[in-house]
């Protein structure tokens, strides 16, 4: 059988809850390990502030980028996967998080499935991807909305620090 040719991905990381740097380190190894799959680049972590819950703690957040021959839903599947295998307990919705990835972009494709949506409806609106994926990706388009980089001046209010290298261990 003909190998499916690679997808370019870009995944959203987040957590507020645990050791978010040895939480990012496990995603990392547990992309690396999936069929068909490399991990091509990662983004600094990044400190941000919740959006859209009251009262938690600061947020973790970075992108990484993958090639893939898997499809986005078994590419979902293997997040949700990496998520549980992470120590994520799914409390109720919103809640803080030991691990979260969420599929942002798989190619340049429009994805409308009940349980995934890509591009990921509301990355277009938030720093806490838009910044991460602008570092490593910055004229990747997110379908009908544009380039990483022509969206982010929209997002410039918005809480977010770069971390320096080495607190992706300790953080
Ligand atoms: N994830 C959410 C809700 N709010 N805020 C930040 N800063 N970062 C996140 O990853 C995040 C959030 C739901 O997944
Ligand atoms: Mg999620
Ligand atoms: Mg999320």
């Amino acid at each position: 059988m003909k190998p499916s040719p690679a997808v370019r991905a870009y995944i959203a990381f987040g957590a507020n809850l645990g050791e978010p740097g040895a939480a990012f380190a496990l995603a990392l190894e547990g992309l690396g390990r999936l069929p068909g799959t490399q991990v091509v680049t990662r983004s600094a972590l990044y400190r941000t502030a919740p959006i859209g819950v009251d009262g938690q703690p600061d947020y973790i957040n970075a992108v990484i980028a993958v090639d893939t021959a898997l499809t986005a839903p078994a590419l979902l599947e293997a997040l949700l996967a990496i998520e549980h295998e992470g120590g994520r307990v799914r409390d109720y919705h919103m809640a803080p998080r030991t691990m979260d990835l969420d599929l942002l972009l798989y190619g340049e494709q429009i994805i409308d499935l009940p349980t995934l949506q890509v591009p990921h409806p509301r990355m277009h609106q938030r720093a806490f991807t838009l910044v991460p994926l602008a570092e490593i990706a910055p004229t990747a388009r997110i379908p009908g909305h544009g380039s990483v980089a022509e969206l982010l001046p929209s997002v410039r209010d918005q809480a977010i620090e770069r971390l320096p290298a080495r607190a992706s261990h300790t953080s």
